[in-house]
């Protein structure tokens, strides 16, 4: 059955309000930042095998927060070298809040940055398309590997842009987290494959065995407090449903047997935890790193 539910990424508005809310509500760029400050600094320390110019490439890098924390730790490990830093990112609106960030931050003066309003899979095809030869000593998707048509295939194809020592960051949902848990049972309802698909880590952990590719995985513990999703009419809480279910106007579009379902598995010990009077919503990260293929 075709699903009558409207994609949020439909309405970029509403999915920066609902984005927005989220990051409030949960721990995600908080768990990020513990592990590029406390496990990044390992992994990058062997990359560049002594250049003095390094490549990056942030795929989807949004407004760019968590893409300079990355950067500012590249730059303590390799305080020497410039940076060559390719932004790929559809938005223009995110774009520019990257570049007024970077504007604030005359210390970012080793890095030159090239703007690349585009997908992942336009940059592919311009990269083929140029014959291109650079090669990248860094490279990170952080939450957007659901919006690629074929994730397999766009990680071989940055993998394959790693030089020597380089490596190849992605983060995503947990397979074991509560996003894993509501796609398990509703990812036919919930997921608009044309647009975006319910893949975690798992999934890409799996599709690299199935390559023979080896990996580092790392699990970030996170946590989303989606009390206010109960509470019926509860704008907030609509807002933070819409990004639970990338449905737009979940609450009143959904069908009353879609909408108890899930409503009822966000408070199921499978998802969520309680403290006090809070629903917890487990909204764990897993972190794979790939090296340069053999
Ligand atoms: C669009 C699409 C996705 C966006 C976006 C805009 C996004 C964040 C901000 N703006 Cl058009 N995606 C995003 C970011 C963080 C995050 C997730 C998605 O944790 C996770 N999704 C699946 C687990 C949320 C449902």
């Amino acid at each position: 059955m075709a699903s009558p539910l409207m994609s949020l990424v439909h309405d970029d508005d509403r999915y920066q309000k609902s984005f927005q809310l989220f990051l409030e509500r949960s721990s995600e760029h908080q768990c990020m930042k513990d592990f590029i400050h406390n496990k990044l600094p390992h992994i990058l320390a062997s990359i560049g095998d002594g250049k003095s110019h390094l490549n990056v490439i942030g795929v989807g890098s949004g407004a760019g927060e968590i893409d300079l924390e990355m950067l500012s730790e590249l730059h303590k490990r390799h305080p020497e070298v410039t940076v060559d830093n390719e932004v790929v990112e559809p938005s223009s609106q995110q774009l520019h809040n990257y570049k007024v960030l970077v504007s604030q931050k005359p210390e970012l003066n080793y890095i030159k940055f090239t703007w690349n309003k585009m997908t992942a899979s336009e940059f592919e095809e311009n990269w083929k398309q140029k014959k291109m030869t650079k090669k990248a000593d860094f490279i990170h998707m952080i939450q957007m590997l659901y919006y690629v048509k074929d994730p397999g295939a766009t990680i071989s194809f940055f993998q394959s842009l790693l030089d020597k020592n380089g490596k190849l960051i992605i983060i995503l949902v947990s397979e074991k987290s509560g996003f894993g848990t509501l796609w398990r049972k509703y990812r036919n309802q919930l997921c608009n494959t044309e647009i975006s698909q319910c893949v975690t880590t798992g999934d890409i952990k799996r599709f690299l065995d199935s390559k023979g590719v080896s990996y580092q995985s790392f699990v970030l513990p996170s946590h989303m407090d989606i009390t206010e999703c109960f509470t019926e009419g509860d704008e907030k809480g609509e807002l933070l449903l819409d990004f639970l279910t990338e449905v737009l106007d979940f609450s009143k579009t959904a069908s009353p047997e879609l909408k108890a379902g899930v409503l009822e598995l966000l408070r199921h010990p499978d998802c969520s935890s309680r403290s006090e009077d809070r629903v917890v919503f487990n909204n764990n990260l897993g972190v794979l790193v790939i090296d340069k293929p053999i």
